[in-house]
């Protein structure tokens, strides 16, 4: 059954990710974003795959999204006094995942 892989990565690494996947042959769209919380621009790359290509798919990513620590400064939107006025650190990078069952795939 084929499945949509829909994969949130930092744009520091949204190149790379891109590049590696269309090496490997995926078929990808990558879309511009931006993550809720920090506002800062990710990538949202959307790859329809069958099930046996999902692993690869996930390691190709892992391997090129880096994990990350970032300040959060005292007046962003998503701090809401949450981290007090010295803003914090977060986590940034990586790759936020999620992958879904495609009911019908057509292309004309
Ligand atoms: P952002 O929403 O800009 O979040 C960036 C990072 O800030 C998050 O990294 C997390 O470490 C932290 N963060 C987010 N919301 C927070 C909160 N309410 N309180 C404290 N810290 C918070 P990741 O978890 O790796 O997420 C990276 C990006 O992936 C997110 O960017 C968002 O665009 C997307 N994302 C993550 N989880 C999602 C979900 N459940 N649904 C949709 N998008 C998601």
């Amino acid at each position: 059954m084929m499945k949509l892989i829909i994969a949130i990565v930092n744009n520091d690494d949204a190149h790379f990710v891109n590049t590696a996947l269309t090496a490997e042959g995926f078929n990808i769209t990558k879309i511009s974003s931006t993550g809720g919380f920090l506002m800062n621009g990710n990538s949202t790359f959307l790859i329809g795959v069958e099930d046996e290509q999902i692993d690869r798919a996930l390691e190709v990513i892992k391997t090129h999204s880096k994990k990350r620590e970032m300040n959060v400064p005292m007046n962003l939107p998503g701090n809401n006094g949450v981290f007090g006025a010295s803003g914090a650190s977060v986590s940034v990078g990586g790759a936020t995942v999620f992958i879904v069952d495609v009911e019908k795939y057509v292309r004309f």
